[in-house]
Parts: structure tokens; sequence; C-alpha cells
């Protein structure tokens, strides 16, 4: 791989954004307000990690957050997706809350799950339609989103199932498996790639014999779009017509978003194998900035504006690690519980 396609291919590269949707000010004021909030949270969390707060890892989303907040904006209540917290934007559009997010990664004993999971995994199909990862196991997440997507077949229900996945996880045997059914029964399956450059410390061009995780969607005869992944807008004009072709019966569809892990792997990964250049490169892309210079120009918020929904996110993160300390460790003698259904 060239020099230039980690940094990113010309045809895709932008420093400015631009839609020709019709948004309302509150829908794109609520959107920001969400990719800020995530980032606010992965910010603290940062800084509980480097004070010794975090029950062991900590894994951030920063410089991803356009992707899952353009797909989640676009689905409908019943349409499940699943992601770990490279889509930390994705639950807080959903509804969790930040207080629950951060009380996890404290081992607080707090609903989803009352400490009995890493922070990394969320789920909770009941309330907000985010099924498990299966496991941590890298792709699990592409045949069980396949065993949802023949569930809402079989109801004959138009529901679609996104799963959100890392450039590293299209390599392992269950990302063949997992496509390659839901493609000969067309099942309603968009899977998103989070294309970031890496996987821990590999590049692409270390783990794949293709240029770009699309160019394996011939092999399942599915569809698939290259896009660049810190452009909002873009994210919701390609996912539509991604999740349109599956929710229409038409079968699996591969999206592909160009964008970068501005962090380590996870805080205990100092990104030492990431040149200054690419940093940089990236760091002139952020999604929050060009939406943020967006919103100020031609999206109608004013400076001022932008700047208090930062600062009312910083807030509301400040007031869920106050309400997230005072809760209980999760207890040793609980440690059994809710595993099994009663
Ligand atoms: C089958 C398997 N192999 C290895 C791992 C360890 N592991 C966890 S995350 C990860 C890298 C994931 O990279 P990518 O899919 O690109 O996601 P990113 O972290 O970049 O979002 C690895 C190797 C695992 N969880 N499962
Ligand atoms: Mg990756």
């Amino acid at each position: 791989m060239s020099k230039s396609k980690i940094f990113l291919d010309p045809a895709l590269d932008r420093t400015s954004i631009a839609t020709d949707e019709t948004i309302s000010r509150d829908q794109l004021a609520a959107w920001y307000r969400t990719m800020r909030l995530a980032r606010a949270c992965d910010q603290k969390l940062a800084a509980l990690y480097r004070q010794g707060k975090i029950v062991g890892a900590v894994y951030l989303a920063i410089g991803q957050e356009a992707i899952c907040t353009g797909v989640v904006s676009l689905l409908e209540r019943d349409d499940y997706f699943s992601t770990v917290a490279r889509g930390l934007a994705g639950w807080f559009l959903r509804g969790v809350e930040p207080k629950h997010v951060i009380a996890r990664w404290l081992g607080r004993d707090v609903p989803p799950s009352h400490g009995r999971e890493l922070g990394l995994f969320l789920a909770d199909i009941r309330q907000y339609g985010i099924a498990p990862y299966h496991n941590g196991s890298m792709a699990s997440w592409i045949p069980s989103g396949a065993g949802f997507a023949l569930a809402f077949k079989i109801r004959k229900q138009p529901r679609v199932y996104i799963a959100f996945t890392g450039d590293g996880a299209t390599s392992p045997g269950d990302f063949y498996e997992g496509l390659n059914f839901a493609a000969i029964h067309k099942l309603p399956l968009v899977v998103v790639v989070e294309n970031n450059c890496f996987a821990y410390s590999t590049t692409i061009e270390k783990q794949m014999p293709v240029e770009n995780v699309a160019d394996r969607a011939p092999a399942f005869n599915i569809p698939s779009e290259i896009a660049f992944g810190n452009d909002i807008f873009e994210v919701r004009r390609v996912a539509r017509r991604a999740i349109d072709h599956a929710r229409a019966g038409n079968g699996p569809y591969l999206v592909e978003f160009k964008t970068f892990r501005a962090r380590g792997h996870g805080e205990h990964d100092d990104m030492g194998y990431v040149s200054a250049d690419l940093r940089e490169f990236w760091e002139r892309r952020d999604p929050l900035r060009l939406f943020a210079e967006y919103l100020s120009g031609a999206g109608g918020l004013d400076e001022a504006e932008v700047r208090a929904i930062n600062n009312e996110c910083v807030q509301t993160i400040e007031d869920a690690v106050v309400w997230a300390e005072a809760q209980p460790e999760a207890s040793p003698d609980s440690v059994t519980d809710r595993l099994f259904a009663p």
C-alpha cells in the first residue's frame, strides 16, 4: 500500500464538508451534541485511566464519532446494531446514559450489566436495540448478526441489522462464514467497516492481500462502497443506500469507511508506531472539527452556540463521573447473577 493510501485516497479526501439534505438546525445540533458528548466522555476516560480509576484497560472512539452517529441516525427504533466502544456516539444516540457508560468502566454495580462486563461492550436489546457483540473474538458479531437478520427475515419484519466492525476483524474466518451465509439467504445485514488504518499496531498491507476491505465483497457477490468516514453527511448518504438495499430484501451490503484511530488501540498503547505526519494529516480531518466548521458556516449556528454545546457536554460528563464514583462497586457475591434466564 502506498503512503497516500494510508493517509487517504485523494478521491475521498476533503477538509470541509457539506450536504444537499435539508436538515433542521436543531437536528444538526443534536447530532453534533452526540458526537461531542462521546468525545468529552472519551477524554475524561483517558484522564480517569491515568488516575488508575479504570478497572482494566480502556478503549476510546476518538476520531471515529461521525460513522456511528451518521449510521445510527438513519435507523428505525426496532433495527438492531452491535458495536464495541468505538461506537460510543451510537450508544448515546440510542439513549444510553453517559453516567452508566462511565460507571461500567469504573466497575460499578449499575445497569445494564452491573459491573459484569468490560466497558468495551454494551448490549441491551430491549431498552436500546443494541445487540450483544456475541463475544470478544473478532468477527464473531458477523455470524451472530446474520442470525438476527435471519430472524427478521423469517418473521417477515422489514428490519435491518448493522454489524459495526474494525478492519482487522475482516480477516478471521467468522467474517467469511457470516457474510457467506447472509449472502446466500439474502439477509438484511449491513456490515459497516470502520477502517481506522490499524488493527492494534498492524497496518492493512500487513494483514490483507487486497487494498481495501471492500475488495472482499465480490467473494460474497454483494454490493460494497468505500467512503470518507469523518464526514457525517457522506456517512449518511452512503449508509442510506446500504440500509435501503438490505431492508428491501436484497441481502447484505458492505460499507467501508476510511477513518483514523486518533488514540492508541487502548490507552495502554502509546501509538509509538504512528508517524507524526499521519497524525497531523488526520487531525485536520477530525470529524468534530469538520462538523463544527460546517455548523458555524452553512449550518446556521454561530460559534458561541457551538462552544455552548461543547461546554454543556463537558459538564454532563463531569456530573456523570461524580454520580458514577458514588455508586457501589460490583460485589463478588453477585458474580453469577444475571448470567442465565430465570
Ligand atoms: C480472533 C481474535 N484474535 C485476536 C483478538 C485480539 N484483538 C482484539 S482487538 C484486535 C484488533 C482489532 O482491530 P480492528 O478490527 O481493526 O478494530 P479497531 O481496534 O481498529 O477498532 C485484536 C487483534 C481477538 N479479540 N479475537
Ligand atoms: Mg482497525
